[in-house]
Order: structure tokens, then C-alpha cells, then sequence
């Protein structure tokens, strides 16, 4: 299974990955969903990841991101990110928000769900770089005065459109598009997976869990997996 994966992405010409918290496991980043190690199995995904949660207790909301902007500073690019980055031609659509890619080394990074790396005002378009080390606390827009938030997606809000374009495009280009480390249960995210197939995409899936979305299934984890496919 894996050898004819391996042709398939060798032969591409469009190759694109799609990818999810499972890429940065094995960089001591929790997943989501996960039962017992996931972030939700943990937290109240509506306290933490909406508009509503962030009007309700925005120190709360403000302390959590902070703690995991932390945790992904001192975390590193694992293989699978690394012989992701070396493959040139490809697009990463990414649903992490942490950078681990872009600091393996890849040019073409496509952020669905925004980025820590980033604060963005509650109320005007204001956005503002953070060192993920040393991120500020809960903090006022110098422009309007609404409080700065991360510059990510919760749940309700819009993908960014230009980021949601760049990946429809890429996904309807795709010869290969291969799935890694995601539940594929978040929308509009996972229904690029039926965008690329339905645009005659071989879809290959690489998961430590077998199942989830259709298509060729490379169960284990990423960074043993990726490495040898892209090899
Ligand atoms: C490994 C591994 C290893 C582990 N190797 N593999 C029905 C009801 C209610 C809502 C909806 C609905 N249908 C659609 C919606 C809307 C909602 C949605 O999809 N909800 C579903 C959950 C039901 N979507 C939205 O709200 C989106 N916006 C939207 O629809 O806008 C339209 C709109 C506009 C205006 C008004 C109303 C609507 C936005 C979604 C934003 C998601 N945001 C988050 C948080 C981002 C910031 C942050 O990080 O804090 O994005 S939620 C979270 O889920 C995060 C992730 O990017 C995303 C996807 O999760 P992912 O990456 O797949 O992680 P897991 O944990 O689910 O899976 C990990 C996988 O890895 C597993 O399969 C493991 O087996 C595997 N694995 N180790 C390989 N080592
Ligand atoms: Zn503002």
C-alpha cells in the first residue's frame, strides 16, 4: 500500500496535503478530539474556541491560548513536517495553528484556521505579530480600543476568504492530496477532501487511527509514515 502511495505522490505534478492536530502530535501538541489526551476531552470547546466564550471570560479565553502559544514555542518540526517542507511543489492546507511547518522549511502554507503567531482586534481589522515565547496578556487595540483576540477560527466564524480560496483552488487542482492527522469532522475544512476526489484526486490518508475519511489508508503516525511516502 504504502510503495504505491509512494509512486502516485512521486509521479504528481499538483501534489497538495491536508493536515490536522495529528501532524503535530508527535510534537507534544495535544490533538482535539481525542479521547483522554485531546484538548476538548479537557475543556469546553464553546467556553474556549467562540466569539461567545471570548465575550464571556476573555482572561480566561486569553490565558489558555497563551499557555499553548508556549507550549508550541518550545515544541519542534517533527519528520513529518520536515520531508513535507522538502517536497517544493506542494501546498500545505493546514488546519493547525501553530508553525511548525514553516519552520521545518516550507514555502507554501495555507492557514484555514488562522495562526498563534498572530492577535487580531475583536472590533476593527488591527493585527498585531506575537512572539510565541512571550505572548501579552489580555490587551486593547491601539486603533479602536476593542480587545486584541488570536488571530484564529472559532467555531461560527468565517474561514478566511483568501486562505479558503487558495485551498478550494488547490485542492480542485490536485493530481494527489494526501490527508494527514486530521478527524476531517470540521466544516467547511474537511469538505476540501470531497473538493480534490470529486476533481479526480487520488486521495491517500495517514492516520494512527484507521477510517475517517475515504481513500487510501496509511494507518500510523505521521512522522513515521510521511517521511517514508515522500522518501
Ligand atoms: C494522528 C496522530 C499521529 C493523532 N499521526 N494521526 C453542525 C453543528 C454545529 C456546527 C456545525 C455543524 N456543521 C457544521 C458546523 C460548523 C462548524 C463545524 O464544523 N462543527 C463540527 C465540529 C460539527 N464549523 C465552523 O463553525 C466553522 N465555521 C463556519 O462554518 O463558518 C460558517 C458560518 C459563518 C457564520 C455563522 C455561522 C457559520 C469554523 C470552524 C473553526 C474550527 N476551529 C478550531 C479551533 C481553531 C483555533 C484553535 O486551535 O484553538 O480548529 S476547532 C479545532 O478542530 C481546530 C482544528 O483545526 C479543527 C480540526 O481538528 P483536527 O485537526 O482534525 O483535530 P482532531 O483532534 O479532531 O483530530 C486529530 C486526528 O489526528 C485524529 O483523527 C487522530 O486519530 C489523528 N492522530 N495522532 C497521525 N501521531
Ligand atoms: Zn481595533
Amino acid at each position: 500500500m504504502i510503495e504505491t502511495a509512494r509512486t502516485i505522490l512521486a509521479e504528481a505534478v499538483n501534489p497538495v496535503s491536508f493536515s490536522g492536530a495529528g501532524l503535530s502530535a508527535e510534537s507534544g501538541i495535544a490533538t482535539f478530539r481525542e479521547p483522554q489526551t485531546g484538548l476538548w476531552a479537557k475543556y469546553d470547546p464553546m467556553k474556549l474556541a467562540s466569539p461567545e466564550g471570548f465575550a464571556a471570560d476573555p482572561e480566561l479565553v486569553i490565558a489558555w491560548y497563551n499557555e499553548r502559544r508556549r507550549r508550541a514555542a518550545a515544541a519542534q518540526p517533527n519528520p513529518a513536517h520536515r520531508a513535507l517542507a522538502a517536497r517544493h511543489d506542494m501546498v500545505h492546507i493546514v488546519q493547525n495553528v501553530d508553525d511548525l511547518l514553516e519552520r521545518a522549511g516550507a514555502r507554501d502554507v495555507v492557514h484555514l484556521h488562522g495562526s498563534l503567531t498572530r492577535d487580531r482586534c475583536s472590533r476593527c481589522t488591527h493585527r498585531e505579530s506575537v512572539d510565541l515565547a512571550d505572548p501579552p496578556g489580555l490587551h486593547r487595540c491601539p486603533e479602536c480600543h476593542g480587545l486584541m483576540r488570536p488571530d484564529v477560527v472559532w467555531f461560527g466564524e468565517s474561514l478566511p476568504r483568501a486562505d479558503w480560496t487558495r485551498a478550494e483552488t488547490a485542492a480542485r487542482a490536485a493530481d494527489v492530496f494526501i490527508v494527514i492527522g486530521t478527524s476531517a469532522t470540521v466544516y467547511p475544512a474537511a469538505g476540501l477532501i470531497d473538493i480534490a476526489r470529486a476533481s479526480g484526486a487520488s486521495v491517500v490518508v495517514v492516520n494512527v487511527e484507521p477510517g475517517g475519511a475515504p481513500g487510501t489508508q496509511l494507518t500510523g503516525p505521521a512522522a513515521e509514515i510521511v517521511p517514508q511516502l515522500l522518501r
